[in-house]
């Protein structure tokens, strides 16, 4: 173990999924229910904000929900953050909190919240934990109808990228876990690693993913199974 060795850990989906929230292009996931189009873009926001909101208010009062836990794996990137020398950076895809419900403090959200808004208007951000509708006001610029869910929707810039690519060029490690590899920049940041650093990468996934034979080792099965161990493994002896 080495305190120059840094880790950086992509998230999706598929990490939350056994804490009872759904993934996206899995049968049966979000995607099979609404269309992107419909919920997940600036043009469907302009478009018919009042359907977006819904599906957003209905995620965020799934996420909210009593039974709504993180898994064995969201504490076990935790205690890989408190136990390595390094840094451990986790990067996720994910708009819930389970990640630093578990703990981890080095944390970035590519994709944004769901329990934070956002004022079209001023940029203005506010946590939020109840319904969103037309008639809020910016608590910041006074103005209605303009607050959105703090997310990133397809055609939108994704959060903190520079930090991000700066981290992936200096990382040791790469770690992909729960994404189907669908989703650009997160789905191309596999290369970034190869072309810049000697870091080992590895996937761990339900099933192989869309980048899967880029990656230099794959992991296959539930992330509360495979996160665990294999933080346990380099904890031990490093990879
Ligand atoms: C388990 C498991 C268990 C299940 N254990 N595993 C053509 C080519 C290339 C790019 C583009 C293109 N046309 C357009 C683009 C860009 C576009 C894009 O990528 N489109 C593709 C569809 C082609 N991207 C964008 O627009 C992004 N912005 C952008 O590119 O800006 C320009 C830019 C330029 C240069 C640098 C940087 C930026 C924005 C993307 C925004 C994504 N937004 C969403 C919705 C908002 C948030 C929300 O509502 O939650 O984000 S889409 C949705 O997909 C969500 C997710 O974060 C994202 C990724 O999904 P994820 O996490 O991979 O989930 P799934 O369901 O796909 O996969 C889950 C996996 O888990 C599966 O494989 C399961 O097997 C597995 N699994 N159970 C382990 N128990």
């Amino acid at each position: 173990m080495n305190s120059e060795q840094s880790i950086v850990i992509l998230t999706g989906a598929g990490i939350s999924k056994e804490s009872g929230l759904d993934t996206f292009r899995d049968a049966g996931g979000i995607w099979a229910r609404v269309r992107v189009e419909d919920v997940a873009t600036p043009e469907a926001f302009a478009a018919d904000p009042v359907r977006v909101r819904e599906f957003y208010n209905h995620r965020r009062a799934r996420l909210t929900a009593a039974n709504i836990e993180p898994n064995a794996a969201h504490h076990a990137l935790a205690r890989l953050e408190d136990d390595w020398p390094g840094e451990v950076l986790v990067v996720t895809q994910n708009i819930d909190d389970l990640h630093e419900r578990a703990g981890s403090r080095n944390l970035l959200h590519m994709h944004g919240e769901l329990l934070k808004a956002r004022c079209q208007a001023c940029g203005h951000v506010v946590g939020w934990r109840g319904d969103l509708s037309a008639g809020h006001v910016c608590e910041a610029c006074g103005r209605t109808g303009g607050m959105r869910p703090d997310v990133v929707w397809f055609g939108e810039m994704p959060f903190e990228m520079e930090r991000i690519y700066a981290a992936l060029e200096s990382c040791s490690l790469f770690l992909s876990i729960g994404t189907s590899g669908n989703v650009y920049p997160a789905a191309g940041f596999v290369q970034h690693v190869i072309a810049r650093t000697r870091a080992p990468t590895v996937e761990m996934n339900l099933e192989p993913s869309e980048g899967a034979s880029l990656f230099a080792q794959a992991i296959y099965g539930p992330a509360t199974q495979t996160v665990p161990e294999y933080v346990d493994r380099v904890l031990a002896q490093g990879w």
